[in-house]
C-alpha cells in the first residue's frame, strides 16, 4: 500500500516537471531550428561562407554603413534522389538583382544570396543578348590576335553599367553567394541571419526569393527515377518551415525584415500580408500580383500602407518599380 501511494507520488511529480519544462521551452523557433537541421543536410561549405559575411558584416558595420542581405531567384524542388524531375517556380530573379543595384547606390553593402544562374546586378540588363552579338571584330591584328570591339547598340549604356559594377567591385561593396537546392537556401540564410544580428539595426533583411512552400524530405524520396509505367503520380509534401520566425525572433532580433508576399488573386493580397505581420511580427510586406509585379506593389506595415505605382511617365524614362521599392523602404530604415 505504501509502495504503491510513493510510486503515485513520484509520478505526480515527474508530470509536473514534464509540464513545467515544457512551459518553459519556446517550442516553435526551436523546433523550426531543430527541424532545420534533421530534415535538411547542412551543405559542406556553409561555414566557410559564414566566415565571409561575418568578415563582410564586420568591415562595413565598421565603417558605419548598413548592411542588407537580398534573396533573390526560384527554388527548385527534387522528386526522386537521382534527380531526373523536380518542381520549378518562375522566379527570373529580376526583383532581387535590380534591388541590389538600388541599394548600392543608397549606399549599403549588400550581401546577394542567390539561386545560381539566376539574374544578377548588372548583368542583369544584358541578360537577354547574346554575348557574340555584342562583339565585333575590330580592324587590326591578326587572325589569332584580333582586337574585338564592343558594339553600343547591342549593349547599351554598357560604359556607364561597366564603371559602376567595377567601382562596387573595387570597394567589396557586394558579396555574391549562390545556392542551388532548398537546403542550401535555408541554412545559408539561417547562417547570414546569425552574421546580421552582430549588426543590431543597421541589418537588413530584403526576402525577395521565391522559395518553395513545399518539398518531400530526403527520407520520403524515391532514389530512382519515378516510373511513368506505375501509371498517374501521387505525391505527399511536406511544408517547408517558416524560416521568418526563427530569423526575427532568435537571429536577428533587432533587424529591419522585409518579407514579400506574391499572389495571383488581388482580392486576398494585403489580408494574406497583413496575416504575416501579424504572425511573425516583422517591419515590413511588399505585396504584389504575380502578373503586375513589375509595375504595382503595396509595401504594407503595421500601421501604414504605401501603393507604389509605375506611371507611364516612368516607364518611358526606364524607372523601374524597384527604385521605388527600394526608396520607400531605406527611408523607413533610415
Ligand atoms: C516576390 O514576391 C517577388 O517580388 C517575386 C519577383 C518573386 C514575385 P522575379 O524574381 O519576381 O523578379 O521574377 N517574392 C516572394 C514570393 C514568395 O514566394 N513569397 C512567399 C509567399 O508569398 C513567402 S515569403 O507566401
Amino acid at each position: 500500500m505504501w509502495m504503491a501511494v510513493d510510486v503515485e507520488e513520484q509520478l505526480r511529480k515527474l508530470w509536473l516537471l514534464l509540464i513545467m519544462q515544457i512551459g518553459m521551452s519556446k517550442p516553435r523557433a526551436a523546433s523550426i531550428d531543430g527541424k532545420l537541421s534533421a530534415e535538411f543536410a547542412v551543405p559542406s561549405h556553409v561555414d566557410a561562407v559564414k566566415e565571409l559575411m561575418s568578415a563582410f558584416a564586420e568591415r562595413h558595420g565598421a565603417a558605419g554603413r548598413r548592411v542588407v542581405l537580398i534573396t533573390s531567384g526560384g527554388t527548385k524542388v527534387p522528386l526522386e534522389s537521382r534527380t531526373v524531375r523536380f518542381l520549378d517556380n518562375f522566379s527570373s530573379g529580376r526583383r532581387g538583382a535590380s534591388s541590389a543595384e538600388y541599394f548600392l547606390d543608397c549606399g549599403y553593402a549588400v550581401i546577394f544570396l542567390h539561386r545560381h544562374r539566376s539574374l544578377y546586378p548588372y548583368a542583369r540588363l544584358y541578360a537577354g543578348v547574346n554575348l557574340l552579338d555584342g562583339l565585333r571584330l575590330g580592324g587590326s591584328g591578326g587572325c589569332t590576335d584580333q582586337e574585338v570591339v564592343v558594339d553600343q547598340e547591342a549593349l547599351p549604356k554598357i560604359g556607364r553599367v561597366l564603371r559602376r559594377y567595377q567601382e562596387v567591385k573595387r570597394d567589396g561593396l557586394l558579396l555574391p553567394v549562390e545556392f542551388s537546392t532548398l537546403s542550401e537556401y535555408l541554412h545559408l540564410l539561417k547562417a547570414s541571419a546569425q552574421v546580421l544580428g552582430t549588426l543590431g539595426s543597421k541589418a537588413m533583411f530584403y526576402l525577395a526569393a521565391a522559395v518553395s512552400d513545399f518539398y518531400i524530405p530526403a527520407s520520403d524520396m524515391p532514389e530512382h527515377k519515378i516510373q511513368s509505367s506505375n501509371g498517374p503520380l501521387q505525391i505527399s509534401m511536406k511544408m517547408v518551415p517558416k524560416i521568418l520566425s526563427p530569423l526575427v525572433k532568435d537571429w536577428a532580433p533587432q533587424a529591419f525584415v522585409i518579407s514579400f508576399k506574391l499572389e495571383t488573386d488581388t482580392s486576398i493580397l494585403l489580408d494574406k500580408a497583413r496575416k504575416a505581420l501579424d504572425t511573425y511580427r516583422h517591419q515590413a510586406v511588399v505585396a504584389n500580383v504575380l502578373d503586375t509585379r513589375r509595375g504595382y506593389v503595396v509595401v504594407v506595415t503595421p500601421d501604414t500602407q504605401a501603393e507604389l505605382i509605375l506611371t507611364d511617365e516612368d516607364a518611358s524614362k526606364e524607372v523601374e518599380i524597384e527604385e521605388k521599392i527600394v526608396s520607400n523602404l531605406t527611408g523607413a530604415h533610415a
